[in-house]
């Protein structure tokens, strides 16, 4: 039987040996509220006119909320909705700014390097089975140990709205088998017999999960009658790192052909992210996994 602990929570002002040594026992940091509100809700708002008519804000509620159908990742709505969303400048720019990156180098050092690829996810109601699957991003992003995700939440959410899990400690085992499964990504990793206790806490807007490439996680099903959790997440590691070419490309960019760097840059009026990845050293283009 599976059994839940809360997220540890954890604070930047305890400096990067007490977090780096907290992050190789666990595999994961939580940080409470690091992202302003006002940042997060321009973004979050932004985010809502591009998924209009399917999904809106309700005050009363404080969450987005759907409105007509279900759907994820890769069905007919999202494949219309997404790069719309993929083309904001404050979705990309967001892991770029001091707040993001303070927490990164933390745990990477000074000089770090963001993925390119930056994702959006939308989990509605009415789609169980769905959610995201327990897997690893090591093998979704053929990345090397040094490599870590950051998720964000836009607005608060509570059980039930399907909720980040972590499997602590499960980044100590390396990069495990998979197989597909339906949901997110259409990828699961084993998960071992002992591994029973998950840790999964309600979020806040601004909460942010920083998780090693090998922490195996996954989306909580999305219970609620109605409300949509709506978050973001990037990859990064420290400059120089080995990074696998596919991560330069927008995020399901190989399968919508509009999705791709000309057209999402199309009325950005700041070019100084545009394409800032060119110089970077160490890309490589053989899977690993
Ligand atoms: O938010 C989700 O449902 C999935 C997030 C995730 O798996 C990731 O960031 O790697």
């Amino acid at each position: 039987m599976a059994n839940n602990l809360p997220l540890i929570i954890s604070r930047a002002e305890e400096g990067s040996e007490i977090l780096q040594q907290r992050f190789a026992e666990y595999g994961y940091l939580h940080f409470k509220k690091h992202i302003a509100d006002e940042k997060c809700n321009k973004l979050l708002h932004a985010i809502l006119e591009c998924l209009k008519p399917h999904i809106q804000f309700d005050n009363s509620k404080q969450t987005p909320v759907l409105i007509g159908e279900p759907f994820f990742e890769t069905d007919p709505i999202w494949d219309k909705v997404y790069p719309k969303m993929q083309s904001l400048y404050d979705f990309h720019n967001f892991f770029h700014q001091p707040d993001t990156q303070q927490l990164m180098q933390l745990l990477v050092g000074e000089d770090t390097f963001v993925y390119p690829m930056k994702m959006g996810r939308i989990a509605t109601p009415k789609k169980i089975g769905y959610e995201t699957p327990p897997h690893q991003d090591a093998h979704s992003h053929q990345a090397g140990p040094t490599m870590a995700g950051m998720w964000v939440a836009l607005h608060d959410a509570k059980e039930g709205m399907g909720r980040l899990k972590l499997l602590p400690g499960s980044h100590k085992q390396g990069v495990r088998k998979t197989h597909t499964a339906e949901g997110v990504g259409g990828v699961q990793c084993e998960i071992f017999a002992d591994e029973t206790t998950w840790h999964v806490s309600d979020v806040e807007q601004g909460d942010v999960i920083i998780f090693h490439s090998c922490c195996v996680h996954k989306a909580e099903p999305n219970t609620s009658k109605e409300t949509v959790r709506i978050s973001i997440d990037t990859r990064f590691c420290d400059y120089g790192a080995p990074v696998f070419v596919s991560n330069i490309e927008p995020h399901h960019g190989w399968r919508i052909e509009e999705l791709n760097w000309q057209n999402i840059y199309q009325n950005w009026q700041d070019q100084s992210l545009q394409y800032y990845w060119q110089d970077y050293p160490n890309f490589f283009n053989e899977l690993r996994y």
